[in-house]
């Protein structure tokens, strides 16, 4: 079965004016979006709501973090429930910024995605290698130990809730992208890892996306490999071009 294109646009702490968030609902909403790519866009915590209200577009909402309990004193995070209750269907887990800024292990990152999916939310797990890994041929070996942690919390079914994104951080916010060939190949060596570690059926029907420097101008290339189901966009996302990535296979 064909794997639906997905389209991720992680905001990050941008924009910072409201006002500025909601006209890039606006832009969506105003656009012609492929029909066939399933869209859903992280914009901060705070705007999460106000962008729920402005789209009407099927756009979905994701977080771009969440804790691993349900409540509690856990100051300054948001538990998947709460996320859940305000209608926001997907978290964004495991980024790098947050496994390189705050010190997110992946097993911490694993234990988030169990508790994300234990509260119904749905994941967009981030992995990826730095520049030394990949010069240092640890790329596979790197991402695949990023995602054990995660293979050892899930039960087979729970996969489709899923979307892994492969990030090199080498390409993230760089202008740096990897080549579509780099893309195809690590993305691969992940599709026989989750065959070997879950299923075959769970590899063949997760979608695994491309995240790192992804602009209107390169998506077409990499949007044509074969294990490249779509895209996680941070810069772009908040410019028009967001709509030529969505539009990548149209
Ligand atoms: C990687 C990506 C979005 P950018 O972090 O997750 O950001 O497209 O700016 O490299």
């Amino acid at each position: 079965m064909a794997r639906q294109f997905f389209v991720g646009g992680n905001f990050k702490m941008n924009p910072n004016t409201k006002a500025q968030t909601l006209a890039l609902a606006e832009l969506l909403n105003n656009a012609q979006l492929d029909p066939n790519t399933e869209v859903v866009i992280a914009p901060p915590s705070l705007y999460l709501i106000p962008v729920a209200e402005k789209l009407n577009k099927p756009v979905e909402l994701a977080a771009q973090n969440a804790y691993i309990k349900t409540s509690g004193a856990f100051t300054g995070e948001t538990s998947p429930s709460q996320l859940f209750e305000a209608g926001i269907p997907w978290v964004i887990l495991g980024h790098s910024e947050r496994r390189v800024l705050f010190q997110e292990t992946s097993e911490l990152v694993a234990q988030k995605t169990r508790a994300a999916l234990d509260t119904q939310l749905k994941v967009i797990l981030c992995i990826g290698e730095t520049l030394e890994e990949r010069e240092s041929g640890k790329t596979v070996e790197v991402c695949e130990a990023q995602l054990k942690h995660v293979v050892a919390q899930l039960k087979p079914e729970d996969w489709k809730n899923v979307v892994i994104a492969y990030e090199p951080v080498w390409a993230i916010g760089t202008g740096k992208v990897a080549t579509a060939a780099q893309a195809q190949e690590t993305q691969a060596e992940v599709r026989k890892y989750l065959a070997k570690g879950v299923s075959p059926a769970v590899a063949e029907a997760t979608r695994i996306i491309y995240g790192g420097s992804v602009t209107a101008s390169n998506c077409k290339e990499l949007a044509t490999q074969p294990d490249v189901d779509g895209f996680l966009v941070g810069g772009a996302s908040l410019k028009p071009e967001f709509v030529d990535i969505i539009n990548a296979r149209k």
